[in-house]
């Protein structure tokens, strides 16, 4: 492990992780682009942005690396994928820990989050020697119908702060041995994290040699308007954004404007139902991570919860007590299991949707600041706990911080219609011991998200499944199981080996 934190300030260990990954100074001081470490909200970098011009010359060189790559076997592609796995693996404590420090995660979420880095190597390695078509039984003798599966091209990726690198390897590590070069814009308030990632990458392609063309994989630093770049630009026929409905929205039909594929990975305001069965132990520790975890700011984080009035009484104040006794702090120290919100802006997002529950008759636990950490500019606050009467108001958004919504149920049918009756549909879960329950749950009837648990909570996914949500969270799918279809192109081959021209649905055509 890291010295203990005192010893150093944040601007001091960020200088000496960036060097260690191979960031060159030129790339995080001097620039236009101040980073702020959310844990002290001091000033840790200043990062040189990229121009609109220069973007376009990136997504050009990516372009440009297009016909080499795609033409390599997809397995030699997988060795590149291999060997950032490897990479990864030798960097993972001061990847982990920058992680840490520039998106404020606890230690073990920050190691987390580049095992699920490498977690996606190896997925995407495997990956590589099954990009399989189908073949099809066809109506005519002595032909043969099949799928094969090509590469499409640049794979554009615009990734958010609370995974500031695990985003971009769900895309990259499937992207480069479906055969697509990678150009990726990182959220502006955790750029050092991409640079990191971006210097370990140029480690694997040094390795892999000459037949990695240049330009494979671009980073283009900056705010929103470097993004725009990458939407717009037709050499980008797919591009996965992950960040707000807001975000979807604008990008969503730019993209369909110009007939690119949009993987979206939008906003989550998921849920869980506690029955009358659940085993309450088990579900109080599932909750809290859900709920807590990564100070609510996970996609997937839990944030309404529907529990059945027989088992309120036993559980909701088991709840309370857990969130007033969390600790609460500098993710550097031991035993911090709720880090600093992002930035201000969350925090008072935070406290108006607080105000606005209150104001609806809710009783509110915690919510507080939590004074005394940092700079002024450092924000942290108690996770709040928030009893509401009715599914209604502010419960219906998604309030990007930790605040868990508490509702008393009494039927199975008006919970899942609650669970149901919100925007986005992300992810769920329920915690029940009766299967009957747990099926309908999981059934066509049940949960109308793209992940749906019994027994775990909604966050925490593991990368072997498809990860993504439907109806406003947006449609797209990353990670595991067949997701590696949205960055190729499927191609239906009719092949003929007889001698004769039958015409399918028995069309005549005698010249
Ligand atoms: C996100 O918050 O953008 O399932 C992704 C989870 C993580 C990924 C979250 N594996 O919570």
């Amino acid at each position: 492990m890291t010295a203990p934190h005192t010893s150093l300030s944040v601007t001091t260990e960020v200088d000496q992780l960036l060097h260690r990954l191979g960031v060159p100074r030129a790339a995080h001081t001097g620039g236009d682009l101040a980073v702020r470490s959310p844990i002290t909200g001091e000033v840790i970098a200043q990062v040189p942005t990229t121009s609109s011009s220069e973007a376009s010359q990136v997504i050009g060189r990516a372009h440009a690396a297009f016909p080499a790559w795609r033409d390599l076997p997809a397995p030699r592609r997988g060795e590149l994928v291999r060997l950032l796995g490897e990479e990864l693996r030798a960097a993972k404590a001061d990847l982990g820990r920058l992680v840490t420090l520039e998106a404020g995660k606890v230690p073990s979420e920050g190691a987390g989050e580049v095992q699920e880095m490498i977690d996606i190597c190896d997925f995407a390695v495997g990956l590589s020697r099954q990009l399989y078509g189908l073949t099809l039984a066809t109506e005519r003798a002595e032909h043969r119908m099949m799928e094969s599966w090509h590469p499409l091209g640049v794979c554009g990726v615009i990734s958010a702060f609370n995974f500031p690198v695990a985003v971009w390897s769900w895309n990259a590590a499937l992207a480069l041995v479906c055969g697509d070069p990678v150009v990726w814009k990182p959220s502006e308030k955790t750029p050092l994290t991409a640079l990191a990632t971006h210097a370990i990458a140029q480690r694997a392609l040094a390795r892999f040699g000459a037949d990695a063309p240049d330009g494979l994989l671009g980073l283009l630093l900056g705010r929103r308007e470097v993004g725009e770049v990458l939407v717009d630009d037709p050499r980008v026929p797919v591009l996965s954004a992950t960040g707000s409905t807001a975000m979807g929205r604008h990008v969503g039909p730019k993209l369909a404007a110009r007939f690119a594929r949009a993987i979206l990975e939008l906003g989550g305001n998921n849920a869980a139902i506690v029955a009358p069965s659940a085993d309450l132990d088990l579900a109080l520790r599932g909750i809290a991570f859900a709920a807590m975890g990564t100070a609510g700011q996970r996609c997937t984080t839990l944030r309404r919860l529907f529990v059945h009035d027989s088992i309120y009484d036993r559980l909701v104040p088991r709840l309370a007590k857990v969130y007033a006794s969390v600790k609460v702090g500098d993710p550097r120290e031991s035993g911090t299991l709720v880090g600093p919100l992002i930035d201000r802006a969350a925090f008072d997002g935070m406290q108006r949707a607080l105000d606005e529950s209150r104001a609806a008759g809710a009783i509110v636990h915690g919510g507080e600041r939590v004074e005394g950490i940092g700079t002024p500019q450092a924000c942290y606050a108690r996770p709040a706990l928030v009893e509401l009467a009715a599914h209604d108001g502010p419960v219906l958004r998604e309030t990007f911080a930790p605040i868990l919504y508490v509702m008393r149920y009494t039927s199975l049918d008006e919970a899942i219609g609650w669970h149901n009756a919100v925007g986005a549909g992300l992810s769920s879960s329920i915690f029940t011991l009766d299967m009957r329950e747990a099926e309908r749950f999981l059934s066509s009837a049940g949960s109308d998200c793209g992940i749906a648990n019994v027994n775990i909570g909604p966050s925490g996914a593991e990368i072997g499944g498809a990860f993504g949500g439907e109806k406003e969270t947006g449609g797209g799918r990353e990670a595991g199981s067949d997701s590696w279809k949205a960055y190729m192109r499927r191609a239906t081959n009719t092949i003929n080996y007889s001698t004769r021209l039958p015409l399918a649905q028995g069309v005549t055509f005698d010249i």
